[in-house]
């Protein structure tokens, strides 16, 4: 690691994050998350990685952007455990899993925002994770928050309504690569960068306890929306691959930087 610091940065509740935490985790990798705020997190993506979006990850003098070239880079620099299978047609068909789920991704967003984003609560649901809050600040500016998650995440009917489409495809492959069994793993017998990413991208949907997401965090909107998915095989396979490979969601640094 060159002797300098390790640093994940991103934000709290962002999914993107989320899997390179649980990245990071399954390999043992030591590490400081660095919590920034959305807009003023531009300035540090862009002069660390060159990119506008989290996670960034500083390892020393090497920084990465995107979620998916930090997979990649861990795997390289940090080959055990190794989340690649070995075998060529394995790993292909990994790398493309993980490359149809990252996707689901920004899918995921846009359909629980449209369960939040009228929340009274949607303050203290996008601000969560942060260490300085501003309540009455935040209350004030409740309106501007909505219509910048809206805009942001293009919460419109239209948008909306194909992405939960989107997201139904995606929890039925799960079910077709798991055939309905929760322990089964999406390509071969073991846990894979497949698996850590379709469960960190549906996970939002399903609110493992281990993730950033527990139940206790969501708007009444998303309660009914979770127990229909947990009914599902594809729910209980997300919940099975939290409790199996995901230590309890923690925070160990909350600093917030621009
Ligand atoms: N494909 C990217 C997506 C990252 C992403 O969309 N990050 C969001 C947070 S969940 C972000 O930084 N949004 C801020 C922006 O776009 O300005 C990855 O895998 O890292």
């Amino acid at each position: 690691m060159n002797g300098k610091a390790r640093r994940l940065y991103q934000f709290p509740l962002s999914l993107y994050c989320e899997k390179t935490t649980w990245n990071l985790e399954t390999k043992g990798i030591a590490y400081t998350h660095v919590n920034l705020i959305p807009g003023p997190h531009i300035l540090t993506a862009w002069r660390l990685a060159g990119i506008r979006t989290l996670p960034v990850l500083l390892d020393g003098n090497v920084a990465v952007g995107d979620s998916t070239d930090i997979a990649l880079y861990l795997e390289k620099t940090y080959p055990s455990p190794s989340l690649l299978p070995a075998h060529p047609e394995q790993r292909e068909a990994v790398l493309s899993l993980e490359q149809y789920f990252d996707d689901i991704g920004d899918h995921v967003r846009r359909c629980v925002w449209s369960l939040a984003v009228d929340s009274p609560r949607v303050n203290e649901i996008f601000f969560r994770g942060y260490s300085t809050r501003h309540p009455a600040l935040e209350r004030l500016l409740r309106p501007v928050l909505r219509q910048m998650i809206r805009r942001t995440f293009d919460v419109r009917t239209a948008s909306v309504t194909a992405s939960w489409q989107h997201v139904m495809n995606a929890l039925e492959l799960v079910e077709q690569r798991t055939h309905g069994n929760t322990e089964s793993y999406l390509v071969g017998n073991s846990f894979t960068l497949a698996d850590l990413t379709a469960a960190a991208m549906l996970a939002p949907l399903i609110g493992p306890e281990q993730s950033p997401w527990p139940d206790h965090h969501v708007t009444d909107g998303n309660a009914g929306q979770r127990a229909l998915f947990r009914n599902r095989p594809a729910g209980e396979w997300v919940l099975h691959m939290y409790q199996q490979h995901r230590q309890a969601f923690r925070q160990e640094s909350s600093a917030a930087m621009p």
